[in-house]
């Protein structure tokens, strides 16, 4: 397909959408705005450069697949590669792991990731940050921030403290948001005898990290619940209806995960409620099969539910997209792309809904009409409006970057030893 028939697709979209009140160049517009926060860990199966312990916190990656990037330049230089083949401008998100020349976990600082900053910089990247709670041997016990360990609890107070200066750092340096994300993998394999004192012990070591407060224009905390991990099958200390009440409270912002709760709950449904009471929220998007499994994302209901809902109260500026899956299984850079493509696809394809139409049915006590038009909608020629999103972006078409990948494997990628 040439850049003749893009165009000529497009004009013809672009008229079918607006039979049904819908402009195609406006959304194209609003899309441009919008940013996916990509995960640096997809490059390298949450490795990091500590190379000290292995993967732990209840986190795996499956699959052996080679050329992973192994050093920072590496992974910036797939980074690069992925983003070329991503339509828009978006963000990297990166873990305190991801640092260059430290030696121990609890003695990091922003001159360890002035190369990640110098080259977002370059790049006109925004960077979101993570503290690492996993994959250390402080984190052994399966407790971290609500460990009744003083010792191991103030190493990681004291972790998150750190990475929070950065976050602020990062942000201040770019004028770009950094988000701050914690996540802690802590909680317990059988069933605990006591599971408040450690939410104690958690809302308290969060009090303490949280007690600095850095200028939102550059840096905002989230927290990141979860329902269960490999490890902790029976009680997760952050659990969602924690976080929730800590967040109200505290006015800090919610992370959800779309692998961190039950299978069947729906997700969309939770943003209507979060938004009606908070300012804003983060949101992991991620694919979880059978359990949460981080598959990489594609164009499910899962994920367009929640562009959905999002689109209908208009709420893109409170909404922060970030993705998390790691898939060793398959060529890392097809990984990154196919999940960030999938989730803009998601944000395009809720973007050109005739939302007002099937309001106006539901508004009436129609809802055989708004069905039938949702089950309408999803025949429209959103891929052409796709097309010409990636075009804007010299992005090659459809499948078509496929054949980017294959050069950089067999010409980058299979000669890393
Ligand atoms: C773990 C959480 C967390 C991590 C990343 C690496 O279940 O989803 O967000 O995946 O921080
Ligand atoms: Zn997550």
């Amino acid at each position: 397909m040439d850049t003749q028939d893009i165009e000529k697709n497009y004009q013809s979209a672009k008229k079918i959408y607006m039979d049904f009140g819908v402009d195609t160049d406006k959304v194209l517009e609003i899309m441009k705005q919008i940013p996916v926060s990509v995960h640096c860990w997809q490059g390298d199966d949450v490795a990091g450069f500590e190379k000290t312990e292995g993967l732990s916190g209840g986190l795996v990656a499956t699959g052996n697949y080679p050329g992973k990037a192994t050093t920072p330049e590496q992974l910036r230089q797939d980074i690069e590669m992925a983003l070329s083949l991503i339509p828009g401008k978006h963000k990297i998100n990166l873990h305190s792991i991801y640092g260059e020349n430290y030696k121990e976990r609890d003695k990091i600082s922003i001159n360890n990731f002035k190369n990640w900053l110098n080259w977002a910089k370059q790049k006109e990247l925004g960077i979101d940050f993570n503290p690492t709670f996993f994959s250390h041997s402080m984190a052994d016990s399966g407790y971290t921030l609500s460990s009744q360990d003083k010792k191991i609890r103030d190493f990681w107070i004291s972790h998150a403290k750190d990475c929070r200066e950065i976050a602020y750092y990062i942000g201040k340096e770019l004028g770009i948001i950094c988000i701050h994300n914690i996540w802690i993998p802590d909680g317990s394999k059988d069933i605990p005898a006591d599971r408040i004192s450690h939410r104690k012990i958690l809302k308290d070591s969060l009090d303490e990290i949280l007690s600095e407060k850095y200028d939102r224009k550059f840096m905002r905390d989230s927290l990141e619940s979860k329902l269960f991990g490999i490890g902790s099958e029976s009680y997760v200390v952050g659990a969602f209806e924690f976080y929730y009440g800590y967040g109200l409270k505290n006015n800090i912002m919610l992370c959800l995960d779309t692998g961190h709760f039950h299978p069947t709950e729906s997700i969309a449904d939770k943003i209507s409620s979060v938004l009606l009471f908070q300012d804003e929220m983060l949101l992991h998007i991620s694919r979880g099969v059978r359990w949460d499994s981080d598959h990489v994302v594609i164009l499910n209901d899962d994920i367009i539910s929640i562009t959905q809902e999002i689109k209908r109260y208009n709420v893109f500026d409170r909404v922060h997209f970030s993705l998390d899956y790691f898939d060793a299984s398959i060529n890392r850079i097809t990984a990154w792309v196919i999940g960030a493509q999938a989730l803009l696809k998601a944000i395009l394809f809720s973007l050109l809904e005739p939302t007002h139409l099937i309001q106006h049915e539901e508004k009436n006590g129609n809802f055989g009409n708004r069905l039938a038009l949702m089950e309408n909608f999803k025949m429209l020629p959103f891929a052409f409006v796709w097309d010409k999103f990636c075009s804007l972006y010299n992005v090659p078409i459809r499948n078509k970057y496929l054949d980017n990948i294959k050069a950089y494997e067999e010409s980058v990628l299979l000669k890393r030893k």
